[in-house]
């Protein structure tokens, strides 16, 4: 059994938390990775208040344990789903893609745990100071919107800058690593790519073909250009969006041509027109599974590992 500092934080037995994917983490997925003894959590970025609300009821009908909301900075909804995890009383909000300190100054005074994920030292150290219980340190391992640092090189500088619990997120597939991840100084994991193919995750079927048929060169990151650096499949959507990149489009033009791109990859099964946003840990996901034998896998394949670990000390 591996416990962590960051299970008591949440109140969870097991130290995975479950990436919050934009229109893929509904109360379906979370609720069986709180379940199984991690923290689910829901993704707030496709949606409005009143989408929000019926998931985190959905949710508390399916467990009564901790889930979590992730909360995308740069959406939409962003005010709006700011209130709602206040007036649900939602226990842990982690927030992604910036600086979440406007919403702190509601949230920490209402008794929400806030995890923000950060890309950089720098706002780790903003957030531990606005009151955020722990931070999740994301490499540009990781799919969607990405920060330059890897994983290897973001934990242990975010570990040795901050006081609060830090969770390691980006690239991270199987209990090697889980194991990996410990070694830095995390106290827990964050996991989105192989959650993508849990029975319980809903996204269209194309959706987990593509991610099980991935190999370690599927991924590639457009949007670097212009600052919103984005990790997804090599598709035909990503090749035609990167060219358009490259011969100088404007970034009104590739805003169009991103419009609605995600929700064709993860509701439609589009292949053509879809964004199958994933992490560079595609091509370690091989089999279909529940979420709780995920969870389970990845925490009984880190002992596995960490067991072995001094085999080369002498
Ligand atoms: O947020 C994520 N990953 C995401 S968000 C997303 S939704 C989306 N949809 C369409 C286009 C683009 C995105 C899909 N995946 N991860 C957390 C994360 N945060 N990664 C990197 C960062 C980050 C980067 C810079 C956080 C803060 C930051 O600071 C800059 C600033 O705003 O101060």
């Amino acid at each position: 059994m591996i416990r962590t500092p960051i299970c008591d934080v949440v109140g969870i037995e097991k130290p995975v938390f479950q990436g919050g994917m934009a229109w893929i983490a509904d109360a379906s997925l979370a609720s069986a990775v709180s379940n199984a003894g991690g923290l689910g959590v829901i993704s707030a970025m496709n949606a409005d208040a009143e989408w929000l609300r019926g998931q985190i009821r959905a949710c508390r009908e399916l467990t009564d344990r901790p889930f979590g909301v992730n909360i995308m900075l740069q959406s939409p909804f962003v005010d709006e789903v700011a209130q709602v995890v206040v007036d649900e009383h939602v226990p842990v909000v982690i927030t992604g893609a910036g600086t979440p300190n406007k919403y702190m100054k509601s949230w920490v005074p209402a008794g929400i745990k806030v995890i923000p994920v950060v890309a950089s030292v720098a706002l780790a150290r903003l957030v531990e100071r606005a009151g955020a219980v722990a931070v999740v340190a994301e490499g540009g391992e990781s799919g969607g919107h990405v920060g330059d640092l890897t994983t290897m090189t973001l934990v242990p500088q975010v570990v040795d800058a901050v006081d609060i619990p830090v969770v390691a997120a980006g690239g991270i597939a199987d209990g090697r690593g889980v194991a990996a991840a410990l070694m830095l100084g995390a106290v827990g994991v964050q996991v989105g790519t192989r959650f993508l193919v849990a029975d319980e995750c809903t996204v269209s079927e194309e959706y987990k073909e593509r991610i099980l048929k991935a190999n370690d060169i599927a991924t590639m990151v457009t949007g670097r250009r212009d600052d919103g650096a984005v990790r997804c499949l090599k598709t035909p959507f990503s090749r035609r969006y990167a060219k358009f990149e490259k011969e100088g489009a404007s970034k009104e033009e590739l805003a169009e041509l991103g419009r609605g791109s995600l929700r064709k990859a993860a509701v439609d099964g589009n292949y053509e027109e879809g964004s199958f946003m994933a992490g560079q840990s595609a091509g370690l996901v091989t089999r279909r599974q529940p979420a709780a034998d995920i969870v389970d896998d990845l925490l009984e394949g880190a002992e596995e590992v960490l067991r072995e670990a001094t085999r080369w000390v002498r």
